[in-house]
């Protein structure tokens, strides 16, 4: 395998060719192979891919670059190379006559790392060619890392995400689970109860709790995977039938489901109660062992509250559920506040 600094790509761009020659020899004798050598800022910017569309663009770790060139000069070729995203951390060594100092600074401001006098020392270009490339490779290296550490955050981002959006739902109907239901709750709760503080108008919160009529009897003829499919069926429908963003449909638990509506009158909640009553007997699943109706039908109970400092919530799926009971023992399929 090749030693890492033998694979490093120079650009040298110079217009002088004795001082091509003499780079290049010295840094092949240093044991870099991958040497380009340019006359001018414009060939160099055609190299780069910079000047226009090059499929072969090249990508050199390090660059070379002379004060004078017969087009652009070294500082601004220097600017314009740095500019680039992709080359922004390219480091450029600028080559100065001995009485050019006084440009210095201008070539460290338009971003150069370091700097040659001509004539040069062997000793002091391949040094400096080789801090300049270690610290690039570092650099590359921090970048890869940051890069890698990224990925992997998104990674596991997404993970959590999927993970947060399974435990939040019920398996056979993929409605919202009881879990997520008793979060909500609590969630909006709260919400509501620190936008009604001191507000003129209350905001109110409502809840439906509604129960499948006579489905033990429908499991006991129908078959369990039958009664899968009509939980399914009936869930869809819910959802369905919800048209508002911050409304929530869970599965209570066995044939129960229940539907948390925001900023929702009891008013509001019966005719959405009746509604979803209507939609669930509409779909005309067949129930031929039902006392009830010929189809498949929901009993529905409806609470509301206004919260504020006065109400807890404890009570509120126990009304819920109270006024089901009601719907269950006046006739099911049927909507009770
Ligand atoms: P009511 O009209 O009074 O609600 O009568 P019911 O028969 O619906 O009520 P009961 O509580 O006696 O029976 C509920 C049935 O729901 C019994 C249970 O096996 C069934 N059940 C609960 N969860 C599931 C489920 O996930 N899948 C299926 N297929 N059946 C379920
Ligand atoms: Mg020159
Ligand atoms: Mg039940
Ligand atoms: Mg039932």
């Amino acid at each position: 395998m090749k030693k890492e600094s033998l694979i490093m790509q120079i650009l040298i761009i110079d217009d002088d060719e004795s001082t091509q020659f003499l780079l290049r020899n010295l840094l092949e004798l240093e044991g870099y192979e991958d040497i380009i050598v340019t006359n001018s800022s414009e060939s160099a910017m055609e190299l780069l891919g910079i000047s226009g569309f090059n499929n072969d663009a090249i990508e050199p770790n390090l660059i070379i670059l002379d004060l004078h060139l017969p087009d652009l000069d070294g500082i601004q070729t220097c600017m314009r190379i740095l500019g680039v995203e992709k080359f922004q951390d390219i480091p450029i060594i600028m080559l100065t006559g001995s009485s050019e100092k006084a440009s210095l600074r201008k070539a460290f401001d338009a971003g150069a790392v370091d700097y040659i006098t001509k004539p040069f020392d062997s000793i002091e270009l391949i040094s400096r060619v080789r801090s300049a490339l270690k610290l690039k490779h570092e650099v590359d290296l921090r970048k890869t890392r940051e890069a890698e550490l990224l990925e992997t955050n998104q990674i596991l981002e997404e993970f959590v995400a999927r993970l947060k959006q399974a435990s939040d739902t019920d398996g056979l109907t993929l409605v919202a689970n009881r879990r997520c239901f008793d979060e909500n709750l609590i969630k909006e709760f709260q919400r509501i109860k620190r936008m009604n503080f001191q507000a003129e108008a209350k905001l109110t919160l409502s809840l439906i709790l509604l129960d499948v009529d006579h489905f033990k009897k429908y499991n006991d003829n129908y078959g369990h995977v039958e009664g899968d499919y009509c939980l399914q069926r009936v869930a869809r429908t819910l959802t369905e039938e919800l048209n508002r963003p911050g409304d929530l449909v869970a599965r209570y638990g066995g044939e129960e489901f229940v539907i948390l509506l925001p900023n929702t009158t009891l008013e509001e909640a019966r005719s959405v109660a009746e509604r979803l009553r209507k939609a669930v007997e509409d779909m005309q699943i067949k129930h031929a062992f039902s006392s009830t109706s010929p189809h498949v039908t929901i009993s529905l109970g409806v609470a509301s509250l206004i919260p504020d400092d006065n109400v807890t919530l404890n009570l509120f799926v126990d009304s819920a559920d109270k006024a089901m009971y009601q719907a269950k023992t006046t006739g099911r399929n049927r909507v009770v506040t």
